[in-house]
């Protein structure tokens, strides 16, 4: 359930840094290292999924989706909004294959995303 080869594995087991933010039974949030935004954070499975392609659990993409909800509101974005994405792939962007969503806010969002 876990790929000691992925870093987001190892972040989840505690074997390299993160400023985690939250967390509940099948979900953990953390900042990115590389902020695109005033806020942005990764909510993750904690059980090694590659991406949305191959997620098969409703329940865990339940709990992962509602921790995005609520570190966004922590973070207090829900009124002004966010934006919640993920990359699928190498068309899609993907840059580490281990499902995350990215939650972005704290400033105005642009659409079509690049
Ligand atoms: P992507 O959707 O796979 O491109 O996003 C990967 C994100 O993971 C990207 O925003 C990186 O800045 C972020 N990240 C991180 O926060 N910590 C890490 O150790 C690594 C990547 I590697």
């Amino acid at each position: 359930m876990s790929d000691a080869n992925c870093i987001f594995c190892r972040i989840v087991a505690g074997e390299i840094p993160a400023t985690v933010v939250a967390r509940n039974e099948h979900a953990l949030a953390f900042r990115d290292l590389h902020p695109q935004a005033p806020s942005h954070l990764l909510v993750i499975p904690v059980r090694h999924v590659d991406s949305l392609a191959s997620a098969d659990n409703t329940a865990e993409l339940g709990a992962v989706l509602s921790l995005a909800a609520e570190v966004a509101r922590a973070e207090g974005l829900a009124e002004a909004g966010y934006r919640v994405v993920t990359n699928i792939g190498g068309d899609g962007g993907q840059t580490v294959q281990h499902l995350h969503f990215h939650v972005l806010g704290g400033r105005q969002m642009h659409w079509p995303p690049g």
